[in-house]
């Protein structure tokens, strides 16, 4: 028996405002609700399953295979209304992708305030910890067209779009905590400088090209930011091990009209962790979609993404109490001056169920608050606050985007504006205006109050001269970026070193490659300048060019050795094995693993079973060849004599072994295959164990694995090929 289903004309004049509403405040947002239980909350989700193939107009096809001809070989007739119709909306489904932020993935969710935060904001959503507010958020690489790699070195958008009872609230932020320019006027230049170049359209996905170092070396007050992007925070390991940040400073607002000064922060749960440049390379190449399949995966096997969402507080009498301004988007607040407080929670537990209606239509602006929350006077932010309404009329083609389902508020949101392109609400009544006196004066505004009130923008003093200039209190461009590189572990900076090394290198114009190091470098750290110039062939400066910088000490919470999560929860383990392999060493391992939450995936020569020693056959997941190495956290080569026999004659194996030992993973050798130690001409380290199936030998393997690599190993490393 057909389940629901409407008819497509139907599902057209349910889906006007309607929507989410009817979602927010319902179980649905846990997963383990039907989808059948979604689609008649969402009518907008359309299910075919047992529907007729049906025209957009509603009448059924019976022959979906050919267009309508003169005889079987001679010409098509235009009177074939269902062939026109279907090749005319296929000739037009592609939209222009975002102008930056175009590659990214979504999912859906829930926040939860962790209590009343009445104190600090009104915006409802933090009131109630009982209540679960939908989210759907994107996150995205920034340079790149739809298609291009997942693990290039880029920033990460990291957008959140809050379907709260009181409208929409956008926090539109990215994966570092400070940005490339201070004032908006400054982004298209930035973005025609890190784009692809014109003239050939190269690189895609990346920064390491003329144009952009040319503007940067032009540019020093990008100086804080390019060392982030040149951080491993730029080759995030997943989308769940990043931070995210909203930049700005904004405004919290109490009921009483008390405002206090705030820095978004988002803190995942699996902790913050980075890929190496080899492995992220690599990946780009063997796995475009690495980042989008991880976060898929994880929604789907229940390991649900999770963000602590916390602020920063500065109190209103406070704002002039620190060496930077609180305007400027290329400073951040130390978390050693104002920690963070933490509000409540984000999981993300529902994949979209299509891409295009869900993760491409969505459309954020940093404009989108509810009461509660206000904008400071940051230039940067400012600039923002009109572009994006203005990208979307051209990308989603009018400005009706807020009735694309996955815009629509959860809040009814009636009002006079009418008519344009793609309207899909039948607005009822005569009057669209206010006021009116035709339908009862209806809608009416609402005034600003306690809870519930209409949206009151924070009244603040403001008396000056209308001036087109950069605040001198903007003019410090260094303190903070020798403040980060100061603030690395030596691993991290030796990152840093070779990622400027690497970028510089490829850029072709001698001069840009001197003045990054000469007139940025060595105002951020003469060490960091001394050692790019010496990869490239250049002089080490002696002196950095500007004086006057602010004391700089030391951030822990902007490493991220200290930024772990302290367990192998999800972690991904590639057993290696062939026949004649020890069936009980990897039926322990998979228990050990299942019990700390942790993934194993059985890899064999090829695709076919593996037989163990003792007869039983072993379905693999995979060949070699197929889950490359750079696709998991750790590796355990299972004993077994004549297993180990024939992987250590096996390259593609050897290769596999190798490469996790270069990318400083750890590997536990099980019982014979301690003989690879050997083969590989490698020997023992904290991370490389050679064990049994016991628990110790478990526990061990396990502790490397949480460390997420093996750093004492990098510099024994880089002699090995891979
Ligand atoms: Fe954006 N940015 N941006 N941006 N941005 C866009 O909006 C813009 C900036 C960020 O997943 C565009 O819908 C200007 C800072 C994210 O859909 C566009 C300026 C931060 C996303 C735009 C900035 C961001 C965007 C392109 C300087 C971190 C993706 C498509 C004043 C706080 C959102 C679109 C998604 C997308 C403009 C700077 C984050 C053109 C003018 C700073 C996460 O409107």
């Amino acid at each position: 028996m057909a389940t629901k289903k409407t008819t497509p004309t139907a599902t057209t004049r349910a889906s006007s405002n309607v929507s989410h509403s009817q979602l927010a405040g319902t179980d649905t947002l846990d997963r383990g609700n039907t989808n059948a239980k979604l689609d008649s909350l969402e009518p907008f989700r359309s299910d075919a399953t047992e529907q007729a193939l049906r025209t957009n107009q509603g009448v059924k096809i019976s022959n979906n295979q050919n267009t309508l001809k003169v005889g079987d070989r001679g010409p098509s007739l235009l009177e074939d209304f269902i062939m026109r119709e279907k090749i005319t909306h296929f000739d037009h489904e592609r939209i222009p992708e975002r102008i930056v932020h175009a590659r990214g993935t979504a999912a859906h969710g829930y926040f939860q305030t962790y209590e009343n935060h009445a104190a600090l904001t009104k915006a409802g959503f933090l009131q109630d910890p009982g209540k679960k507010t939908p989210v759907f958020a994107r996150f995205s690489t920034v340079q790149g067209p739809r298609g291009s790699g997942d693990t290039v070195r880029d920033v990460r958008g990291f957008a959140v779009k809050f379907y709260t009872d009181e409208g929409n609230f956008d926090l539109v932020g990215n994966n570092m905590p400070v940005f490339f320019i201070q004032d908006a006027i400054k982004f298209p230049d930035f973005v025609h400088a890190v784009k692809p170049e014109p003239h050939n359209e190269m690189p895609t996905g990346g920064s390491a090209h003329d144009t952009f170092w040319d503007f940067v070396s032009l540019v020093p007050e990008s100086a804080h930011m390019v060392l982030w992007t040149m951080s491993d925070r730029a080759i995030p390991k997943s989308l769940r091990t990043m931070q995210g940040f909203g930049i700005h400073t904004f405004r919290l607002i109490n009921a009483d009209g008390k405002s206090s000064f705030v820095k978004f922060h988002w803190k995942p749960k699996f902790g913050v962790c980075s890929l190496l440049w080899d492995e992220a390379q690599k990946l780009a190449g063997k796995d475009t979609d690495f980042h989008r399949r991880d976060l898929w995966e994880s929604i789907e096997t229940g390991d649900y993404p999770e963000w602590e969402f916390g602020v920063q507080i500065v109190a209103e009498e406070d704002e002039h109490t620190f060496d930077f301004d609180l305007l400027d988007p290329t400073k951040l607040i130390p978390e050693e001056l104002v920690p963070v407080t933490p509000l409540g929670k984000m999981v993300l537990n529902r994949n979209p169920d299509n891409f295009f209606a869900e993760t491409e239509q969505v459309a954020f602006c940093p404009g989108h608050i509810v009461p509660g929350i206000d904008f400071s006077n940051d230039p940067l932010l400012q600039g923002r606050l009109f572009s994006y309404t203005d990208t979307q009329i051209s990308r989603l083609g009018g400005p009706n985007f807020h009735e694309i389902p996955i815009n629509r508020p959860v809040a009814p949101n009636h009002n006079g504006q009418r008519d344009a392109q793609h309207r899909t609400t039948l607005d009822k009544g005569r009057a669209s205006y206010e006021p009116n006196s035709i339908d009862g004066g209806w809608p009416k505004e609402t005034p600003p109050g306690a809870q519930d009130g209409g949206f009151e923008t924070y009244p603040e003093r403001l008396e000056a001269h209308k001036v087109r200039r950069r605040s001198e209190s903007f003019a410090d461009h260094f303190s903070q970026a020798t403040l980060f590189f100061q603030s690395m572990s030596d691993h991290e900076k030796e990152h840093i070193i070779a990622a400027y090394s690497f970028e510089l290198g490829k850029v072709e114009r001698t001069w840009i490659r001197e003045r990054q190091v000469n007139e940025i470098l060595a105002n951020i750290d003469l060490k960091l300048a001394a050692r790019v110039a010496q990869n490239l062939g250049l002089p080490a400066p002696t002196a950095g060019t500007v004086p006057g910088k602010a004391a700089v000490t030391q951030s822990p919470a902007l490493s991220q050795v200290n930024l772990l999560s302290g367990t192998i929860v999800s972690r991904k383990v590639a057993i290696l094995a062939a026949n004649g392999v020890d069936g009980a060493a990897i039926a322990a391992l998979k228990k050990a693993l299942e019990v700390e939450g942790a993934h194993a995936r059985l890899l064999g020569p090829t695709s076919a079973p593996v037989t163990t020693a003792d007869g039983k056959h072993l379905a693999v997941d995979a060949s070699m060849e197929g889950m490359p190495s750079i696709a998991f956290d750790a590796v355990f080569v299972a004993g077994g004599d004549e297993s180990v026999k024939a992987l250590s004659a096996n390259g593609v194996a050897l290769h596999f072994v190798l490469e996790a030992y270069k990318h400083l993973k750890a590997i536990a050798l099980n019982g014979e295959a301690k003989q690879l130690l050997d083969v590989l001409h490698l020997s023992a380290d904290e991370g490389l164990l050679v064990g049994g199936n016991d628990s110790k030998a478990f526990k061990a393997f396990f502790a490397a694995m949480a460390q997420h690599r093996v750093w004492a190993r990098e510099p024994k490393a880089k002699a090995v090929p891979a």
